[in-house]
């Protein structure tokens, strides 16, 4: 067994490639390992983890789709939860199937949904307002600290209730729920160090008295009143929020001032028509892929693309190269702001499909269309570094300038 799922033969006709994806080289720069991947096949064998790779869009999508075949019920990192003891109780939304799935994502749907969110765009775009106006004044800054995390540490905890946040532990918490996802190497090690310090104030922040009666974490404890769920699966939702609410939006809005940064001429468009601002979010999206891997694992023989794939096998999803795979994006490698790229991956797709996008386009919304109204020019003041993560791909460090208009 490595990493605690089943080492497997590939079936006939797989392409084998001897490669770690998990590299910090690949991590950093992963556009090349993408290009390989497609190149070799809709699905290539990895011995390394001894694991199946798909990063061709077809495929990918196919088997997000299909939660039949392809479950999250044993995990959806590398390691299966049938052969190996997951680093923390799974999350009952995200690491379950149907219909043990459909109860909780109902409860969770409606927390999330645009009626129950709606409330929230006006401090979204306040709060916006603020930080971007005090970036404004300071000219240069460290756009990772200073907008990406400020932003959602800000306006996040708020939302879902929380009567006392710590900007700290949710980030690292977020870096350390993705890092899991991976093998046990020096990322992961890394992240788990903090964990006794972490998982127990995650843990306690969960709790209904911890929440406000108004949050968006009142509304899954109102399911309890309704019998929908227990008391216990209230706090674990509540978890959910703490696991995929935080990083995520603070590697897309990181993401998005980079595409901007990088893009001037883009970013023209923006300000002519600040009402581009979700269609811009959706474009980065499709570009930089926050969440950039996602796994599967076969329950039963089956095959993709007709290649046979044994019950058992861990299939490694590149949302990442899905998103920039040129037999379905003309100029993949092009950002367009009014590209308009729907059906991209990086919400993934099917039962699973990420059931706070609303939130996330409302929280994104409020920051480009305040940097439209607001800033004439995004320029870099220095170089912007990646943080190897084994499932986000997130900027480390941003310094860039504003000038106002
Ligand atoms: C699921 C990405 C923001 C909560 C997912 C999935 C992806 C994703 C790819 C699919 C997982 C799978 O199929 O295995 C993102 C990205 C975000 C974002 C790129 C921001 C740019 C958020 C926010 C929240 C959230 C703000 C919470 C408020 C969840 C939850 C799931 C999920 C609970 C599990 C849904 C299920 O299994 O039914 N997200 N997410 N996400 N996301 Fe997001
Ligand atoms: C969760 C969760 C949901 C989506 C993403 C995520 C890996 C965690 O329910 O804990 O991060």
């Amino acid at each position: 067994m490595i990493e605690g799922h089943k080492v497997f033969e590939p079936g006939p006709g797989i392409p084998v490639w001897d490669i770690d994806p998990y590299a910090e080289e690949i991590l950093l720069s992963p556009a090349e390992y993408y290009a390989e991947l497609r190149a070799r096949g809709p699905l290539v064998y990895i011995p390394k983890w001894s694991v199946l790779a798909s990063g061709r869009y077809e495929e990918t999508r196919e088997i997000f789709s299909d939660h039949n075949r392809f479950v999250s019920s044993r995990g959806v990192g590398l390691n299966d939860f049938k052969y190996g003891k997951p680093w923390r109780p799974p999350s009952i939304i995200l690491e379950v199937d149907p219909p043990d799935h459909t109860k909780t994502r109902k409860v969770m749907a409606r927390a999330l949904s645009p009626k129950a969110i709606s409330g929230l765009k006006d401090e979204f775009r306040q709060t916006a307002e603020t930080i971007v106006g005090q970036l404004l004044e300071r000219g240069s800054f460290e756009a990772v600290a200073d907008l990406a995390e400020a932003f959602p540490v800000a306006v996040f905890p708020k939302a879902v209730g929380m009567v006392d946040s710590d900007r700290r532990r949710l980030v690292d918490y977020g870096a350390m729920v993705f890092n899991a996802l991976g093998p046990d190497n020096k990322f992961r090690r890394a992240a788990m160090a903090q964990a006794s310090d972490i998982v127990p104030w995650i843990a306690a922040a969960c709790a209904r008295d911890r929440l406000s009666t108004d949050g968006l974490g009142a509304l899954i404890y109102a399911a309890v009143d309704d019998g929908e769920v227990t008391e216990e699966e209230a706090a674990m939702l509540v978890r959910s929020f703490l696991s995929a609410g935080v990083d995520t939006t603070v590697t897309g809005i990181g993401s998005a001032l980079w595409c901007l940064a990088s893009n001037p001429s883009e970013y023209e468009k923006l300000k002519a028509d600040p009402s581009l601002a979700r269609p811009c979010f959706e474009e980065v999206l499709r570009y930089t892929s926050p969440v950039h891997t996602f796994a599967r694992t076969a329950n039963q023989n089956t095959e993709v693309a007709g290649v046979a794939i044994a019950e058992g096998t861990k299939i490694l999803c590149a949302l990442a190269s899905a998103n920039l795979d040129p037999q379905k994006w003309a100029d993949p490698e092009t950002f367009r702001m009014d590209r308009k790229p729907v059906g991209h991956m990086a919400f993934g797709a099917g039962v699973h499909g990420c059931v706070g996008q609303n939130l996330a386009r409302l929280e994104l919304e409020a920051v480009l269309t305040v940097l439209a109204e607001k800033v004439d020019r995004i320029e870099f003041a220095g170089e912007a570094l990646w943080r190897p993560n084994n499932a986000i791909r997130a900027l480390d460090r941003m310094p860039l300038r504003f000038i106002g208009r």
